[in-house]
């Protein structure tokens, strides 16, 4: 008798620690897309396009409306990501070449090292743009590293840098995707290597027409990108099909590593230029190519969904759908962008876009779904995406050390829904010269000597005098109310250097 109440007990505190763990041990898997706006998807309000999987994501779980990547441009926002450290304190952590160093030191405590401590297994599938290799720079030839298996990664399939950028080539683990070594691969940001035509004397070649300077360089799959590169013929992308290459990747990673927690950094290509979606999507939107690289993104959402209702795994996986900065219409190329709005607006309400000191730069969409533990809803919470260390490393029951993500909150209960406050202050960045201080309702934008819209007409927030707004009422930064508030500016202006000066804020 005693001994089968022993059994039971056994048989329930087990299954009960199951449950536990279950819960606690969600698996989680970051999308995130590149250059996707505020406004840009219909759980935000766009009403010119439909992105159903994004909002079956939004339906089921907390969307945010004040979360926000720390930068406005690419790799700063994936660097504070990873590592929870502000960008700007690190030298060299702007937009990176193609044939940029790795910039986040391999000694450095990143996300994938705190959920791998926590158990899990760990991805990161598309878009790297952190640089690869030593000081040196990448052998592109030979052994790529150190790269994202040396900072936590147990499995990675990236391109290296950008869409519109050499060398566009995929990258698994330490080795490039089909290398044939009597084809060897070079590649130069300083001038032309090998005898490949170039957009710049080739322009006949093209598809897709550049329009900026920097884009006219070696053409690869009829598109002249950013960069020079030679030989890897037969290792290079089709912009049609990385979508699918992509998403068949992450997919072949939640299929192997089903039964365990695992971690996936799914960062997809889309929707960045060059805007070349698949047959399947081209023409679809009536926005033009960038509409149609929505819809291919928010496919790649639907896969992941549907991967992860087969494998039963819905109910106890984190979801995050977010972006690294927000929207461009043209960058680079002439893909009919702004003759095929057709009224939507990328950036939704907000001021600005990608580049931008204004709210469109780092306000993005951020959205958390896990059915297990996260009531649907809606958070007005302030967020930053590098936030997603700390509160993640308290979810698995991690402890960081002082030196780890120095600039992440745990806001925990404000990603749970469990609490309507996140952050107390936000430093927003442009990912250039541009720094904000946000604070409640109130944004303060130093004042900045760069130029007041950029080529392609994004209003990057620089103005000689500061700048304050109040969010509350004036979500689109319509009025600078510096002038009538000279307290409020000098209080902002005093914690941005205090944050800037602490070399940490946690
Ligand atoms: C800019 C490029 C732009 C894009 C961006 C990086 C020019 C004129 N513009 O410098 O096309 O590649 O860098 O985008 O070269 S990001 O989303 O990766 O930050
Ligand atoms: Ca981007």
């Amino acid at each position: 008798m005693r001994k089968s109440l022993v059994i039971i007990c056994a048989f329930i505190s087990s299954a009960f620690i199951c449950r536990v763990n279950a819960q606690f041990k969600p698996n989680i898997v970051i999308i995130y897309a590149d250059d996707l706006g505020y406004g840009d998807v219909s759980c935000y309000g766009a009403t010119k396009i439909k992105t159903p999987n994004i909002d079956k994501v939004a339906a089921g779980g907390l969307r945010f409306t004040n979360a926000h990547s720390s930068s406005a441009t690419c790799t700063p926002s994936r660097f504070s990501m990873l590592t929870g450290m502000y960008p700007w304190r690190q030298e060299g952590t702007r937009v990176a070449r193609g044939n940029a160093s790795l910039i986040i030191p391999p000694d450095v405590t990143t996300l994938p090292d705190i959920l791998q401590k926590a158990g899990y297994t760990t991805g990161v599938v598309g878009k790297w743009h952190l640089g690869l290799g030593g000081k040196e720079g990448p052998d592109w030839n030979g052994e790529l590293k150190p790269g994202p298996l040396e900072l936590g990664f147990t499995y990675s399939f990236i391109m290296p840098a950008t869409g519109d950028r050499a060398p566009c080539i995929y990258v698994e683990n330490h080795k490039v995707v089909d290398l044939d070594p009597a084809d060897p691969i070079e590649v130069s940001f300083e001038g032309k290597v090998g005898n490949e035509p170039t957009g710049k004397d080739h322009p006949e070649l093209l598809k897709l027409k550049y329009t900026e300077g920097g884009h006219d360089q070696t053409i690869v799959n009829g598109v002249s990108r950013i960069g020079y590169m030679s030989g890897g013929k037969k290792a290079r992308w089709i912009d049609e099909d990385m979508a699918d290459v992509f998403t068949n990747r992450a997919l072949n990673f939640i299929d192997k590593n089903k039964s365990a927690p695992f971690f996936l950094y799914f960062a997809t290509h889309d929707i960045h230029v060059p805007h070349l979606p698949h047959a399947r999507f081209a023409g679809k939107s009536g926005l033009g190519p960038r509409g149609d690289a929505i819809l291919q993104f928010d496919w790649s959402v639907g896969e992941v969904l549907k991967a992860l209702d087969r494998l039963k795994l819905t109910e106890n996986t984190m979801v995050i759908i977010s972006s690294d900065n927000g929207p461009a219409i043209q960058d680079g190329y002439e893909d009919k962008g702004f003759q095929m709005l057709n009224g939507h607006t990328p950036a939704g309400s907000l001021r600005g876009g990608k580049y931008s000191s204004f709210e469109a730069g780092t306000r993005v969409p951020f959205i958390v779904r896990w059915p297990a533990t996260i009531k649907p809803g809606v958070s007005g919470a302030l967020l930053c995406q590098m936030d997603m260390f700390a509160s993640f490393a308290t979810l698995t029951g991690q402890k960081l050390t002082t030196n780890n993500a120095p600039d992440s909150y745990d806001v925990l209960n404000a990603f749970l829904g469990k609490s309507a406050d996140g952050r107390e202050t936000l430093v927003e960045h442009s990912g250039n010269i541009g720094f904000s201080l946000v604070k409640g309702d109130w944004k303060y934008i130093q004042p900045s000597a760069g130029a007041k819209k950029n080529k392609n007409n994004i209003e990057l927030g620089n103005d000689p005098q500061p700048q304050l707004y109040n969010l509350k009422n004036d979500i689109g930064e319509t009025k600078n109310i510096a002038n009538e508030n000279p307290d409020k500016v000098k209080e902002l202006q005093a914690i941005l250097q205090s944050i800037k000066d602490k070399g940490r804020s946690r």
